[in-house]
Formats: C-alpha cells, structure tokens, sequence
C-alpha cells in the first residue's frame, strides 16, 4: 500500500521568493518590476458575460434536466456555480475565520509552516521555476489533506488553535460533494460509472489558500498568472466579498461573480483529458483590488495515484484518442516542474 502512495517529496518545490505582504507592508513607492505585467491592462474584459456563467442546484440534481444544464456546462464553460450543496454554512464560515486569523499572524508565526526546498506544500508562493520569471502578487498555504494516511501535518498550521480540525471537516466535505459531482459527470458522459468513481477512491486532494495583498497598481499585475488546473475538479469560494476571478471565454475574460454561499466549480485538465476533450479545462486567473486585500481558498481533487491519465477507453471513439496516457506521478512530475502557462500543459499532453 505505502509504496502505491503518492510520494511528496521529489516533486520539485518552488523556488523562494519575496513574502508579498511583506513587501507591502514597506509602503514602496514603485512596486519592483517582477510584478509588473504590461499585458493586464490591454486585455479585453466581458463584463456581461459574468451574468451567464451556469449556475447547477445539486438538489436538483436527480432530474434530468438539471443533469442536461450540469452537462452543458462541463462542456461549454467548464465552470459553473453550485448552490445547495449540502455543506454546512458553518463549515464553510468557519473555514473563512481560521484562514484569515492566519493570513493576519506575524510574518515569524506564518514562517512556523514555511514550504522546504523540493516540496509542494507549505507557506510560500508556488510555480516559480526560474530566477527571471516573472511573479504573482500573492502568498499562499498549500496543504495536502488527502489521502489522509500520508498528510504531512509538518505544514499545517497551530494557530489558530481550531484550524487543524476546521481544514479537516471542510476537506471531508469537499470530498463528499466532489464523488458525486464524478458520479453525475460519469453518467452525463456515458463511461462507466463505478469505474470513474473507483479511480476517484482514496483520491487526492490539495487546498490552495491563497492571500492577495492591495495593489496600488492593480491593473498592472496578476494575483494568479492565467492557467487552467492540472487536476480534475476544483470547488472554490472567496473568503472575504471582495471579487477577482476571471474565466477566459471566447477570448475575452469574463469576471465571475460568486453567489453568496455557493461554489465555483471548474474542470480540470484530468478531466478534460479523461472525456477526451469533451469537458473543457478552462483557463482563468485572479486580478488583485487597488485598496483591499482578498482571500480566496480553491480545493483541487485528483484521482489516486494508481490511476493512469489519459482518455477513458470507452469514451475514444474509432481510436481516436486525443491525448496522450501516462502514469499519474509523472502527470504530477510535469506539472509541479513548470511555471503556470495557460493551457500550456494540456498542449503538452495532446496527440
Ligand atoms: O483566487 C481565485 O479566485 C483563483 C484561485 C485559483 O485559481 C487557484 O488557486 O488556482
């Protein structure tokens, strides 16, 4: 069983960067060029668009046509908004506190949890592969909760005092809403289901909490450089009101604005590679606010390390697979090794 586990270290860390708030925290007049992305402020923005983006009531989702409008949604925006879900307000509520109780502490405290050379978790900045690169305005805590039996409790923070058990009830629950989404997705799909579902057992997951320190130049850096995530289903929630996602459709971003309470859920490369492009990995990004920080928390679900990525056999119609297959642990290899580049590692791994 151990040596089925997904091995952690060897991954490739990030290389260490900067603490942003840190930096801010300094009142510099000019922000230092590593930040500075020209490109921002020349992007088109699709503000109406925001209006469109699919909203999925879980509790419907017994009847067919909410099932259709999940389907739709998977392949046309690969993000949708989930409302009545079954997790707790107070779990979530509480998850919100904790976060931003330990976002606050001092610099030496949050260092406690501080990312090692060569290791993707911890508190830290994540993708940075060169010392040129350019970088996000961000820090974040990037924690592994499951598989359970190897979590490095090494990276988990102590203060707040509840935030061990908080991170553990909302990583159970995500989970929970996760597996069945899989399974209404297999259905939609028509791949066989408990075979999706088996590859989801014993699955892994990483929550990616993230702290975007006030920009006084905002329009000119990215919070999170565009990417599209190289795991299977993502469920995010912004902590604290204050809007910065964007999703790329049809060219233009379109901002996403988060119903209060529900999910924003999107589909990763694994699936889209799985569903041999017929669900779409989106490509989005996060934009910093000139006066206000904001925190959001994204929870990435992947398969077990056992399973083989590539397309389900029986969704490759006349062999007509469309990406590559290989093992799960150098997907992983290839994906914590580079910076983030839009859709770039999915182009990598099409035939
Ligand atoms: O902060 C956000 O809204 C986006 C976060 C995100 O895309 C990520 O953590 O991968």
């Amino acid at each position: 069983m151990e040596s089925e586990e997904l091995n952690r270290d060897g991954f490739g860390g990030s290389l260490p960067v900067e603490n942003v708030q840190a930096l801010v925290s300094k009142n510099l007049k000019d922000i230092p060029s590593r930040y500075i992305r020209p490109e921002v402020e020349f992007d088109v923005i699709a503000l109406h668009e925001s209006l469109e983006i699919p909203v999925i009531d879980m509790s419907k989702l017994g009847h067919d046509d909410e099932l259709e409008k999940l389907h739709l949604a998977c392949k046309d925006w690969g993000f949708f908004q989930l409302i009545n879900h079954g997790v707790g307000d107070e779990v979530i509520e509480k998850m919100k506190i904790d976060i931003q109780e330990f976002f606050e502490l001092p610099l030496e405290e949050k260092m406690a949890c501080a990312q090692l050379p060569n290791n993707i978790e911890g508190y830290g900045q994540a993708f940075v592969v060169s010392e040129d690169q350019k970088l996000d305005w961000g820090d974040m805590l990037f924690l592994l909760p499951l598989p359970a039996p190897v979590r490095n409790m090494r990276f988990w923070p102590t203060i707040p005092s509840s935030f061990r058990e908080t991170l553990e009830k909302y990583s159970t629950e995500l989970q929970k809403v996760t597996t069945h989404l899989i399974r209404l997705m297999a259905k939609n799909l028509g791949t066989d289901l408990e075979t999706l579902a088996s590859f989801f057992e014993d699955g892994t997951q990483g929550i990616r909490m993230n702290y975007y320190p006030p920009c006084a130049q905002a329009n000119k850096v990215f919070g999170l450089a565009p990417h599209s995530d190289a795991t299977a289903l993502t469920l995010l929630i912004q902590v604290n009101e204050v809007d910065g996602l964007q999703i790329k459709k049809n060219g233009k971003w379109v901002p996403v604005k988060p119903l209060p309470g529900s999910f924003i859920i999107n589909i990763g490369d694994v699936i889209e590679i799985m569903s041999n492009g017929e669900y779409k990995s989106i490509e989005h990004r996060a934009v910093v606010n000139p006066v206000t920080e904001r925190l959001s928390i994204a929870a990435f679900h992947s398969p077990n390390i056992k399973t083989k990525i590539g397309p389900l056999p029986d969704l490759v119609k006349a062999n007509e697979a469309k990406y590559r297959t290989m093992s799960h642990e150098e997907f992983i290899k290839m994906t914590t090794t580079s910076k983030l580049d839009g859709k770039g590692l999915l182009e990598q791994m099409k035939l």
